[in-house]
């Protein structure tokens, strides 16, 4: 078995073990939605992966059966979700970049006390790293799985995500980017090759906090039993986070403007077996909660980048559009 089959039987047998536990405490009967997200507790899986000593960086989602991978790999490689790399900090994931010298990512791959951050096959240096004051491990269900990693040198090529300030998530189409594990939905993720790829589904579910952490369920488009949240219809470009995917970017688009709506935290699953199938869920934390968080560390672009890469206009435009909501 390798490292990573290893992993997962280690994972499963933790989780069988906390199900048993869980269930013996359980004895009288509960409200439907607590019940519910109790038992998502015990299904969630973070969606990282070790870091390997040699490895290239880190190994994004699952996708329909019916649809090519390739479509799932255009997507990835839009203009529009340039910003999204690889993050490592003792655990591997993803992360986004905000501003040339700032990452947001998700706060549970913070194990080391600095990372790397590697885009267009440059790999940067993180010397600091700065999780959300309100996240504690282990508790990703509460939706504060966000952390900042600051760049020693500025990424001088790619046009950071703009931050999303408005409230259209739970009824748009959210496109999440990562470069985690893949596979179908009928298989799981089973394969691990390095791209990056985008899926798209919409975030009609939540798992108890929408103002800050929202869900989207991997339809079948086979079988209506896996129906978890909202319609059972998936979108030709459906999908589900997988590992490797954690600090991924998850991306809304109106009004011809992407921006940054969200950040994967985890996969979760009703049966006990998160592994990116058919009816599992994926969590993620909503950006548009956290920008004043964001914007009390990250500067905005001093005058003379600004002016290089996007020029003067964009930053009233985007303070506008904060200030606002609106986008
Ligand atoms: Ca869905
Ligand atoms: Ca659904």
């Amino acid at each position: 078995m390798n490292w990573r089959g290893a992993r997962r039987k280690w994972l499963s047998v933790a989780l069988m073990k906390l199900a048993k536990h869980k269930l013996a405490q359980s004895s009288t009967a509960r409200p439907t939605q607590l019940w519910f997200i109790r038992q998502l507790a015990l299904f969630l899986c973070l969606v990282t992966v070790f870091a390997l000593i040699g490895a290239t960086s880190v190994w994004g989602g699952t996708r329909r059966d019916d649809q090519p991978d390739q479509s799932y790999l255009d997507l990835g490689a839009s203009p529009d979700y340039a910003s999204v790399g690889t993050f490592s900090s003792g655990l591997t994931g993803c992360g986004t970049l905000i501003e040339p010298d700032w990452v947001l990512t998700a706060a549970h791959l913070f194990i080391a006390s600095s990372g790397s951050f590697t885009i267009n096959g440059v790999t940067y240096t993180a010397d600091t790293l700065i999780k959300y004051p309100g996240y504690q491990s282990g508790h990703e269900l509460q939706g504060s799985d966000l952390g900042l990693a600051h760049l020693t040198t500025p990424v001088a090529d790619v046009t950071p995500a703009v931050l999303y300030g408005g409230s259209l998530e739970p009824v748009s189409v959210m496109t999440f980017v990562g470069f985690g594990m893949t596979g179908t939905g009928l298989t799981g993720a089973n394969r691990a090759d390095f791209l990056k790829r985008g899926f798209q589904n919409m975030a009609d579910g939540d798992f108890g906090n929408p103002a800050v952490l929202l869900g989207s369920d991997f339809d079948n488009p086979h079988s209506e039993a896996d129906n978890v949240f909202g319609d059972p219809t998936p979108l030709p470009h459906e999908g589900c986070v997988a590992y490797g995917d954690s600090g991924g970017g998850v991306f809304l688009t109106t009004d011809s403007q992407t921006y940054l709506a969200g950040v994967i935290s985890f996969v979760a699953s009703t049966n006990g077996n998160a592994n990116s199938a058919y009816g599992n869920l994926t969590g993620f934390g909503r950006v548009s909660a956290f920008v004043p968080w964001i914007d009390s560390w990250v500067p905005e672009p001093s005058s003379a980048t600004l002016l290089a890469w996007a020029g003067l206009g964009l930053l009233c435009w985007r303070r506008y559009r904060r200030a606002h909501g609106t986008g």
